[in-house]
């Protein structure tokens, strides 16, 4: 009896847990979705193009707390893992990827913990994004709690090679050969020209644009 009502507890505890994640996630998006409304109102363009969220699997937990020889416990649980919390940011261009991050930790509620600059510091197999991870309060009835929220940045030709190399990866756990890892490479390395070359683009866009509004056309 005393091991079931210690589960049950646990099981309490972890639902409580999982709950303030979803509240974290509920406030990032909801500062993400205004610094999306006042870019969009000053410069009739989205920064962001869409938000993918989602709260860890108990099963990816688990995994990721036996590879750390970590106590599966929820006061461990919160103290070494940092991306039970996971939003990830589609941005139309590179420039936006960052305004969008600097808008963000400015706020004076949210402190920043990490920042690993995958774009200016591509992984060896091609890999580009903007990680951040934060730390934001959700107010609850009697008590603030500070949660952990990994932010993932990236434009939308990043997440385009990400995400098809995820799928990949993750398909029946395969090893890429050298060749095909060489291939991905290259296709990232086409991305991203991709975003160089659409990014000068819209910089030429924004310029005549400045110059029309100068000349009152
Ligand atoms: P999933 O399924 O997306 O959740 P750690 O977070 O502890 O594993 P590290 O080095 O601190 O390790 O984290 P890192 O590399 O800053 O970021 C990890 C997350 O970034 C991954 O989470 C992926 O979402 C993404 N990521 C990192 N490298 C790659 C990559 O080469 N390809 C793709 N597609 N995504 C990558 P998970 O938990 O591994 O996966």
């Amino acid at each position: 009896n005393e091991t079931a009502d210690l589960i049950e507890k646990m099981v309490g505890e972890m639902n409580t847990l999982m709950v303030y994640y979803r509240c974290a996630i509920m406030e990032v998006e909801t500062k993400l979705k205004v610094l999306n409304e006042e870019f969009s109102l000053k410069h009739d363009r989205n920064p962001i193009n869409s938000i993918k969220s989602r709260v860890k699997s108990y099963a990816s937990i688990r995994e990721k707390l036996q590879r750390g020889g970590i106590v599966a416990t929820p006061e461990q649980i919160e103290k070494n893992l940092n991306d039970i919390a996971g939003v990830r940011v589609i941005c139309s261009f590179l420039d936006d990827v960052y305004d969008v991050a600097e808008a963000l930790l400015k706020q004076d509620d949210i402190t920043l913990l990490c920042i690993k600059d995958y774009i200016k510091n591509p992984k060896p197999n091609g890999y580009r994004s903007l990680h951040l991870i934060i730390e934001i309060p959700i107010f609850l009835q009697h008590e603030k709690h500070m949660v952990k929220v990994e932010i993932q940045l990236r434009t939308i030709a990043q997440d385009f090679w990400a995400s098809l190399e995820h799928q990949m990866r993750y398909k029946k756990n395969f090893v890429f050969t050298e060749e095909m890892a060489n291939e991905l490479l290259e296709c990232a390395t086409m991305s991203a020209t991709l975003d160089e070359r659409m990014e000068k683009l819209n910089i030429c866009v924004n310029k005549d644009e400045n110059n029309e509004n100068q000349t009152g056309k």
